[in-house]
């Protein structure tokens, strides 16, 4: 095993890696910018050494400093999380030039999976299901024409370098095909500096629902199960769950078999995720994660797998300590990701001081946190603060868990997310399990009317506070936050 790891990453997910070192007597050495010298993790660490300048460019994305800091710490590995220079490859070859373990799959597999018709031909040739459309880039007209045609109507344009929604457009007739590929053409170019596009038969309302792997050095490949990520919005998740509402005995051990393929066949390492879109009783592989993901303490609390001490222990050179027969589904979990952002306009980033911070607790809850009261969240990075997350018995004993945690969860001085998900928990479409990845479009009017509801009942909530452990004044703080909060909300309020 190794004896320090360095996190090369930030905010909840470093903590959440050095927790993990912890658990595994490894000493962790945290790297912060300017804006982080205050953040938890920064302070949970071993060690600590600065980066100086919060750009990102300057500071989580600099190799270079990030590997003399790995060097002169005497760190074995780097974990590099999500995000940043997770996926990466430049920073795999800079590690192991120095002898730092990147704890990780390899450059290549990274390189494979990050383009999106290579990363589709090689799982076509595993044997994983893939969406009928072109299996190499289309430029000229009259092909694109006939495939389309082929396909039927609609269809998609996609960049092959394409990642995080940007360069994609679908196409409902032939009239609108050659404006399509022209202009996602010239997204894919200014965007990733490869104009190569592909055309697919476009799902229209497929579920998004995603497998977890973990592989060792050995060959041993194991899949711990699905995560339904339909909810998001542009892209951005906002709600996940593990299993699945849809998921079956027999579609998991299906969908289960197709993931360990695919990563045998690309010989995957490490922790990974193959992403699929679910359609009418069919999936279909969508892109593959080549690294830990936000949402994996969902699957860690349904299978009991601590999935980030693993992926230390599988880089380390040791076996998984798991086998496929080993792994179980059990109950339900949800997460919630709270964002300092503000739903009432658009979900703009609302960094700032963090003035009044109650964790929620008790059966079925789990936190994981990179903030805390008094703290002043930058506004130089992501907006995500923590991710809530709840476990139940079955899927409506997790959904009143988190009904009652984000009840509890008071942060205040900044605009949360937190509204937004006490009404999609509310929402009868999401009760019901009728998902897609249409699903926030399609319920916006009934999410926003019923925001309203809940923070009309969280100024209830705080003024019954005024018995509990705060001074006068804070609660006085507290109601007037709120207070002027639902009037904006009211104001706000989407025609
Ligand atoms: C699709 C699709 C429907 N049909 N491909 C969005 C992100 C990119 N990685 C792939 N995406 C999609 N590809 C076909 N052929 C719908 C989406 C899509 C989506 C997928 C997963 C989760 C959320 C999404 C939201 C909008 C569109």
């Amino acid at each position: 095993m190794f004896d320090k790891v360095l996190v090369a990453n930030r905010g909840e997910i470093a903590i959440r890696i050095m927790r993990a070192c912890r658990d595994l007597e490894v000493k962790s050495v945290a790297v912060y910018s300017d804006a982080d010298k205050a953040s938890l993790y920064t302070n949970y660490a071993d060690e600590k050494y600065p980066l100086g300048n919060p750009s990102p460019q300057q500071s989580y994305l600099n190799i270079e400093k990030i590997i003399d800091i790995a060097v002169d710490s005497k760190a074995d590995a780097i974990h590099p999380g999500y995000g940043f220079l997770a996926e990466n490859p430049e920073f795999g070859k800079e590690c192991e030039k120095n002898g730092i373990t990147l704890i990780g799959p390899s450059g290549d597999v990274i390189n494979k999976m990050g383009d999106k018709i290579t990363s589709k031909q090689i799982m076509k040739k595993a044997g994983v299901p893939v969406i009928e459309g072109t299996e190499k880039g289309v430029s000229d007209i009259d092909t694109a024409t006939k495939i389309a045609e082929d396909i039927g109507y609609p269809v998609i344009v996609k960049a092959s370098a394409g990642g995080g929604g940007i360069g994609m457009r679908t196409v409902y007739e032939e009239d609108e095909l050659i404006r399509a590929i022209e202009s996602t053409q010239s997204v894919a170019k200014t965007n990733f500096g490869d104009s190569t596009v592909f055309i697919e038969k476009y799902l229209e309302k497929p579920r998004h629902i995603e497998f977890q792997v973990l592989a060792d050095e050995e060959g041993n490949v194991i899949h711990l199960a699905d995560r339904e990520c339909s909810i998001q919005r542009r892209h951005q998740k906002l709600l996940e769950e593990a299993p699945s509402p849809i998921m079956t005995d027999e579609l998991r051990e299906e969908m289960g078999e197709s993931t360990v393929k695919a990563a045998e066949y690309i010989g995957y390492t490490s922790a990974g995720t193959i992403e699929y879109l679910y359609d009418n009783g069919n999936y279909y592989f969508l892109e593959m994660n080549t690294r830990v993901q936000v949402e994996h303490p969902i699957t860690e609390m349904v299978t009991n797998v601590d999935i980030v001490k693993e992926q230390i222990k599988v880089a380390s050179g040791k076996e998984l300590s798991y086998s496929q027969n080993d792994i179980t589904v059990k109950g339900h979990a949800i997460e919630c990701r709270i964002n300092a952002e503000d739903p009432f306009a658009e979900f703009a980033p609302n960094p700032g001081k963090i003035t009044a911070y109650r964790s929620p607790g008790g059966p079925g809850i789990r936190l994981d946190s990179g903030v805390y009261a008094n703290y002043t969240i930058p506004p130089f990075y992501d907006s995500m603060i923590s991710k809530l997350i709840t476990y139940g018995n079955n899927r409506n004993e997790a959904i009143l868990r988190m009904k009652r945690a984000l009840g509890e969860y008071i942060v205040l001085g900044v605009k949360t997310t937190i509204p937004f998900h006490k009404a999609i928990i509310r929402n009868p479409n999401f009760l019901s399990g009728d998902l897609n990845t249409h699903f926030i479009d399609d319920n916006k009017n009934k999410i926003y009317e019923e925001m309203e509801v809940v923070i009309e009942e969280d100024l209830e909530y705080v003024n019954r506070l005024k018995s509990t452990f705060m001074p006068a004044k804070k609660i006085a703080a507290i109601s007037t936050a709120v207070g002027s909060y639902l009037n904006e909300a009211k104001k706000k309020q989407p025609k």
